[in-house]
């Protein structure tokens, strides 16, 4: 017998701890504080949704991807952290789509993260399921778009996509996520030192000294200044010294649709009420996080008194804006402030003293004058009970009820339901008035209210015209799924603007823009739960109404209108190409 080594086995070594693409992708986003994902499961994100449901995300499952996209972006906007939408490849990640170049347009922060099809068989178009070349086809509609192709580079690609929506002016950020990506796997430990925890993801933006000063002098030498103020200024979060730069210095403000609120629509200081009146006539404009888009109709023309052979009224713009390109894109801004609102409203504070002088009596007593002549004429329309409702009637009861309840959301959309509410219905609250922002899109109101009423935990009203509400109906169902304080109110005067267009041809068909009369929406709600009212009067509406705020139930309020109320496209009936053709 030899000297025989006992044969002892090496201690085994541990297993290697493994992670793959799917764990990276959902440790990436909690790294980075996101805790809500909105999407549509399908190949090749199913699991991940599932995973990250099980990691304690909250995922919420829309019945089309650009509901959840148009839910995505609003919650970026409402949180100020960029809101993800999850989507299958091609067919998937088109429908969500449009919801990430509407959130571009808006300056809302979203992260469209879409499966895709293998690169290698999409490169040589061999016909893979769902092949498309989604990263081209985001990137002119989104204010970046990357792709991640190994899993070691998750932690960077979110980290970008990250910084990217909410730097800046936010927008929506494509994330590409081939399906071989979430399979992959690599070193736990390795792979949790991968990932990155963005460090200050918007930075500040200090205005220069000198542009701040050349603000202030403009300011200071109106006669008959006004502040516009935009969403920008909504989003930015600078509510309490936005607050003081209007009361310090006395001047007039117009909130832009989705601003109303920032201050009190019923501050003293509001020239809502008067707006014809002070466009035309204002000297120095200080617009704060508003562009002069079509919505301030190109800072010239009629709107703006003009006085000169290209339109301009002869005021001067004073354009505080976080984008150093905005300035001058319609008209000559006198005195860009370049900077985030917080830092440059914060800097124009300093240089105003209690010496501030008030803007003259005489403006301000033109425009309490006009005020209240609008509103006392607004009044006596509200007070009218008619029957059928009007528009008016029924807003006024929406008045009411927001007025009751100042923290609920409020969500709009439609040609003549927008319009109106906007100018009839008071907001309180900043952040509060959810719409169709930049480009008048339809569609947005369920996606609005399901992020609204998922982020906030707030009472939602969404005010839709009957057409308008169509375009994202079938998201009653997730209302109703997740149960969330939800009232959606249908203002139906049976078709899109009203119901009583006939067929210029006399055939069967009815006019395009008619549809099914007394179409029972509220049924829809009740198919899934929820509950249906039928509101023919101001009395039945606004039971409807607050039941449904006490009792926090989702609920679908079927609002008949006079279907020959409502003008063509609402207030813009001018931007109708026959319109244009009548006045040429
Ligand atoms: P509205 O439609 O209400 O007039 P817009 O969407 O046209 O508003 O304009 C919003 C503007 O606000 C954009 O030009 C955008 O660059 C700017 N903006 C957004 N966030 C900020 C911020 N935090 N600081 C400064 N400007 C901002
Ligand atoms: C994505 C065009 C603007 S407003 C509107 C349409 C179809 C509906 C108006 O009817 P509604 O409201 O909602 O019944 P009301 O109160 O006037 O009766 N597709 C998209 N976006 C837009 N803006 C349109 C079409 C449009």
């Amino acid at each position: 017998m030899g000297n025989v080594e006992p044969q002892v086995a090496p201690p085994a070594a541990a297993p290697p701890q493994l992670t793959d693409g799917f764990h990276l992708v959902i440790d990436a986003l909690k790294l980075n504080g996101i805790d809500t994902i909105f999407g549509l499961p399908g190949i090749p994100i199913t699991d991940l949704a599932r995973m990250a449901q099980g990691a304690g995300l909250r995922v919420i499952s829309f019945r089309h991807e650009q509901n959840a996209g148009y839910a995505a972006s609003i919650a970026g906007f409402i949180t100020g952290k960029p809101g993800i939408c999850l989507t299958v490849s091609a067919p998937g990640f088109l429908n969500g789509l449009t919801a990430l170049a509407n959130a571009t347009t808006n300056c809302f922060p979203m992260i469209l993260m879409s499966g895709s099809s293998e690169r290698e068989i999409v490169d040589l178009q061999q016909g893979d399921y769902e092949e498309m070349d989604q990263l081209a086809i985001a990137r002119p509609l989104a204010k970046a778009a990357f792709r991640v192709l190994h899993a070691e580079d998750i932690g960077v690609g979110v980290a970008r996509a990250i910084r990217a929506a909410v730097s800046g002016r936010p927008g929506g950020v494509y994330l590409d996520l081939p399906a071989k990506l979430f399979a992959q796997t690599m070193d736990a430990e390795a792979g949790r030192r991968s990932l990155i925890a963005v460090v200050d993801p918007a930075p500040r933006q200090i205005p220069a000294p000198e542009a701040v000063g050349r603000a202030l002098a403009l300011l200071r030498s109106a006669q008959r200044p006004l502040i516009v103020l935009g969403k920008g200024a909504a989003y930015a979060r600078a509510d309490a010294d936005i607050r003081a730069l209007v009361e310090r210095t006395g001047i007039p403000y117009l909130p832009m649709s989705m601003a109303k609120g920032l201050l009190p629509d019923t501050h003293e200081q509001s020239a809502a009420a008067a707006r014809s009146y002070v466009l035309p006539e204002a000297d120095v404009v200080m617009l704060v996080g508003a562009r002069l888009n079509w919505l301030l109709s190109h800072g010239k023309g009629k709107t703006w008194g003009a006085r000169d052979a290209k339109g301009w009224g002869g005021q001067k713009f004073i354009q505080i804006d976080i984008s150093p390109q905005e300035a001058d894109s319609n008209v000559r801004i006198d005195a860009p402030v370049v900077g985030d609102i917080g830092s440059c409203v914060a800097a124009l504070l300093a240089g105003i003293g209690a010496d501030w002088p008030k803007p003259p009596a005489g403006w301000l007593a033109a425009i309490a004058e006009r005020k209240a002549k609008n509103i006392a004429k607004m009044a006596e329309t509200l007070a009218k009970n008619p029957s059928p409702m009007s528009f008016h009637s029924a807003l006024a009861v929406v008045r009411d009820i927001v007025r009751e309840n100042p923290r609920a959301y409020l969500v709009n959309e439609g040609a003549n339901a927008l319009d109106f509410t906007r100018a009839i219905v008071d907001m309180y609250q900043p952040r509060k008035r959810l719409d169709v922002g930049t480009w008048g899109v339809m569609g947005i109101g369920m996606g609005f209210s399901v992020a609204a009423a998922v982020v906030s935990g707030e009472q939602v009203i969404a005010v839709e015209g009957d057409s308008a509400f169509g375009f994202s109906g079938m998201e009653v169902e997730t209302i109703c799924r997740y149960n969330l304080p939800v009232c959606v109110v249908v203002l139906n005067n049976n078709g899109v603007y009203r119901g009583t267009d006939v067929n210029p041809a006399g055939g069967p068909d009815v006019a395009p823009t008619v549809f099914v009369k007394d179409a029972r929406y509220e049924k829809l709600m009740e198919a899934f739960g929820g509950v249906g009212a039928y509101a023919t009067t101001r009395a039945e509406l606004r039971a409807a109404m607050e039941t449904a705020i006490r009792t926090r139930r989702p609920t679908l309020v079927n609002a008949i209108i006079d279907e020959t109320a409502g003008t063509e496209s609402g207030r813009i009936t001018s931007l109708n190409p026959s319109a244009k053709q009548k006045q040429a």
